[in-house]
Parts: C-alpha cells; sequence; structure tokens
C-alpha cells in the first residue's frame, strides 16, 4: 500500500503552514504573518498518530493575484491531482465564493474532503455557519493552531486526526491484492527477481514485496529466485502452479516455464490490482498498428528507481521502434508532474508504469486526465508482454 496524500487549500493566511506545524508537532513549514508565505506546493513526509505514515503537501494561498501569484495558484491547483483528502483551511467565518468553488471542484473530481476552521481562539465558528456548512459538505473541524493550553490543544489536534482517520478508513480506492483469485493454501509460487543494475541496493521493489506477504498471507510457499536459476529450478521436475516475473525477462522466463504454468508478470498483476485493467489491455493493440511519425507519451509515476526509468525511457522505446520497425517519437513524464489539459490528444498512446510507489487513486486520476483526451492508455508490463509476442499468455489467467 502507498502513503495517501493529504492536500491544505485555503486563502492566503489562514495558517495552512501553521496547521502542518501543530499537527506534526514540529515546525517544519515556514510560517509567517506576510499573506503569500508559502509559493510552491511543499510535500512532507509525516506520521500522524491512528493514521500513520502520509504525505502532506502545503500549498500557496489560492487567493493570490497579479502575475506570480495565478502561476503559484494553478501550481496548488495542480497539487489537487495528487490529493487522497484535501483539507480547506478557512477563518473569521468567512467562508466565500472562493472556498465554495473549491469544494465544488473537489466533489467534481470526487476528492473526499474536510472544512477546518482555523484561528478559532481569534474568532469562533459562528453555530449558525457550522450547521449551515455541515447540512452542505458534512462537517466543520474547529481549530486553532497557536491554542497555549496543552489539553485544549491536544483536543483540537485528536478531532481533527480522528477525523482524517475516518475518511480514510472509509476510502474505498479499489486497490485489489496482487495475487487475487490465483493462490490457494499450500500452492507453490514461483516469483522472477532479478537483481540487476537497476535494482535499488539491498533491498527488494515493492511488487516483489508484496507478492511475498500475499504468498505468505495464503499459506502457500514462494521460491524466490534470479532468471540464471530458473532453467535449473525448472529441471528438478516439480511445476510451479504459477510464475510471476519481473517483466524485462519475460521472454526468457517464458521460454523455460510450460505452456501449462500460468505465467505472469509483477507489472501485468499491478495493472490489475490498480487498473483500469480492461483499458490498459485494450490500449496496448495500438501497438500493432503504429504509423511513422507516431508520438507516444511515457509516464513515469516515481523517480526514485533507476530501473523503471531506464526501462521507460530506454528499453521500451527501443523495443517499440525495433518491433513496428516505425518511426515513433517519445515524450516523457516523470513523477507526479502534472498532464496538462488537452496536452495528451497529440498522442497515439500513453503507457503508464506500474505504479507501485503512487496511490491507486492518484494512478487512475492520472490516467483519467488523458483517457478524457480520447487516448488509449496501457502499462509496462502488458506493453513487454505484447512485444515479446505473450500478453495472451501474460494475462489468461487474470481474465
Ligand atoms: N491567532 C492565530 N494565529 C494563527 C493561527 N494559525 C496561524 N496563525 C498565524 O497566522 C499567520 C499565517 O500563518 P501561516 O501558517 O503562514 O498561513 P498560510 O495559510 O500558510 O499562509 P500563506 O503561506 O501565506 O498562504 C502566522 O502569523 C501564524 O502565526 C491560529 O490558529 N490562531
Ligand atoms: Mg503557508
Amino acid at each position: 500500500m502507498s502513503f495517501r496524500t493529504i492536500v491544505i487549500f485555503g486563502k492566503r493566511n489562514t495558517g495552512k503552514s501553521s496547521l502542518i506545524n501543530s499537527l506534526t508537532g514540529q515546525q517544519t513549514a515556514i510560517v509567517s504573518d506576510i499573506p503569500g508565505t508559502t509559493t510552491d506546493p511543499v510535500r512532507k513526509r509525516v506520521e500522524l498518530p491512528g493514521i500513520g505514515i502520509s504525505n502532506i503537501i502545503d500549498t500557496a494561498g489560492l487567493d493570490d493575484s497579479g502575475d506570480l501569484g495565478v502561476r503559484r495558484v494553478t501550481k496548488s491547483m495542480e497539487a489537487m491531482d495528487l490529493a487522497d483528502l484535501a483539507l480547506i483551511v478557512f477563518t473569521h467565518n468567512s467562508f466565500t465564493a472562493l472556498e465554495r468553488e473549491i469544494a465544488e471542484t473537489l466533489q467534481e473530481l470526487e476528492i473526499p474532503f474536510l472544512l477546518v476552521h482555523n484561528k478559532s481562539d481569534i474568532s469562533p465558528l459562528d453555530p449558525e455557519l457550522l450547521v449551515d456548512l455541515s447540512a452542505e459538505y458534512g462537517y466543520v473541524v474547529e481549530y486553532s493552531c497557536i491554542e497555549k493550553d496543552p489539553e485544549v490543544a491536544e483536543e483540537y489536534r485528536s478531532e481533527l486526526i480522528a477525523e482524517i482517520a475516518g475518511v480514510f478508513e472509509n476510502l474505498d480506492d479499489g486497490e485489489k491484492p496482487m495475487l487475487e483469485g490465483l493462490v490457494s493454501a499450500s500452492d507453490n509460487i514461483l516469483l522472477v527477481c532479478p537483481i540487476d543494475q537497476g535494482a535499488p541496493k539491498g533491498r527488494l521493489i515493492l511488487p516483489q514485496v508484496t507478492a511475498i506477504r500475499e504468498v505468505l498471507d495464503a499459506g502457500a510457499v514462494a521460491t524466490v529466485l534470479q532468471p540464471p536459476a530458473i532453467e535449473h529450478h525448472m529441471s528438478k521436475g516439480v511445476l510451479p502452479d504459477l510464475v510471476v516475473t519481473d517483466s524485462q525477462v519475460f521472454a526468457q522466463v517464458a521460454a523455460v516455464v510450460p505452456q501449462e504454468v500460468p505465467l505472469t508478470s509483477f507489472s501485468v498483476l499491478l495493472s490489475r490490482s490498480k487498473g483500469p485493467f480492461k483499458a490498459l489491455l485494450e490500449g496496448v493493440r495500438v501497438l500493432g498498428d503504429l504509423r511513422d511519425g507516431d508520438r507516444i507519451l511515457m509516464l513515469e509515476s516515481c523517480t526514485h528507481h533507476a530501473s523503471c526509468d531506464d526501462i521507460g525511457r530506454v528499453k521500451i522505446p527501443a523495443l517499440i521502434r525495433k518491433v513496428s520497425g516505425k518511426k515513433v517519437e517519445f515524450d516523457f513524464i516523470a513523477g507526479l508532474d502534472p498532464i496538462p489539459t488537452g496536452e495528451a490528444r497529440k498522442y497515439r498512446l500513453a503507457i503508464q508504469c506500474g505504479g507501485c510507489m503512487v496511490t491507486t487513486t492518484q494512478l487512475r486520476r492520472r490516467l483519467a486526465r488523458v483517457m478524457r483526451d480520447g487516448v488509449p492508455v496501457t502499462n509496462y508490463g502488458m506493453t513487454i508482454a505484447y512485444l515479446n509476442g505473450i500478453l495472451d499468455r501474460a494475462v489468461a489467467s487474470l481474465l
């Protein structure tokens, strides 16, 4: 499970940065009484009691103006794409058209949000406004970031944290277990995990760890090996019930594993657990019909991992050009950088990485933006399986 992201919105000087400091008990964000202190969205990893590790993104005030101000507001709004939960911070009982607009946009994007009335020490929340806003949006949490009485401060904090935890508990982000329906007790699951130059130092990557954990949870047996060991392992004559391989060595593994053994890849499994599986499966067919001059958009949702980088920037483009024989151009968007609205239209296809480091909500929202522009989407694993002519086999056990 990837860490969830809370994004804080509101006008300048409402105490958005102070709220992060107050919630975490640390002076991590810069605070001042000069409106416009926070300029770019700032992401912080925090651990909140009862919630665990989350990302919090502090944004610039949405009432900023002037050339630079408008650019800051655009950046703040782009952070919405990353939100599993938004907090709308307002003060002095001033819930204006601007706050309503943020709330409406969040509703349209189906992003849950909480209203936080800050600076209640100066101006407590008006009971009538509380009733009105609660009727319209659910609930308003009263808050003060500078409360001197430690007991009262703790009450504010624990109420807001409980509300956040409540939203997270009810969040149905649709992520399914990777091996759902594929593993039963005492099955023997073979996991092929190359430790090559691109592998992170000293650890396995998240999909591999998740698969091992799911095999153990099911009471089955996981055999984990690197590609050079597979031939010897298969020669022992004990057939695994399922083989899951790193996509990069798909062809090599497919050549050794008998046809009757179900074979898939970590990345294909991710496309099912995070989805949208059907759309990704349909999208990959575009690769069979490429023309000279087509452009493909590569979406890499993590920048931490050298091998993802290499697969997306070098290996897949080379393989697509080789297999199709066409002069195809590639563009890349890294991390969770936004895809400007309408920008995707010029592409024949968008290919997303497995998305192991982002939440399902973030991944789907990102792909939805591209699909809304009428562009088919697929992912790295399906692409590699398709180009190696083994897609049907890789998805057979998942249909
Ligand atoms: N009285 C009172 N002051 C507060 C409270 N929270 C924040 N402040 C003060 O309000 C001012 C603005 O706080 P910030 O946290 O910088 O506000 P911000 O919303 O991040 O502002 P920008 O980054 O400019 O958009 C600072 O002087 C804070 O000390 C509060 O609950 N009560
Ligand atoms: Mg700020």
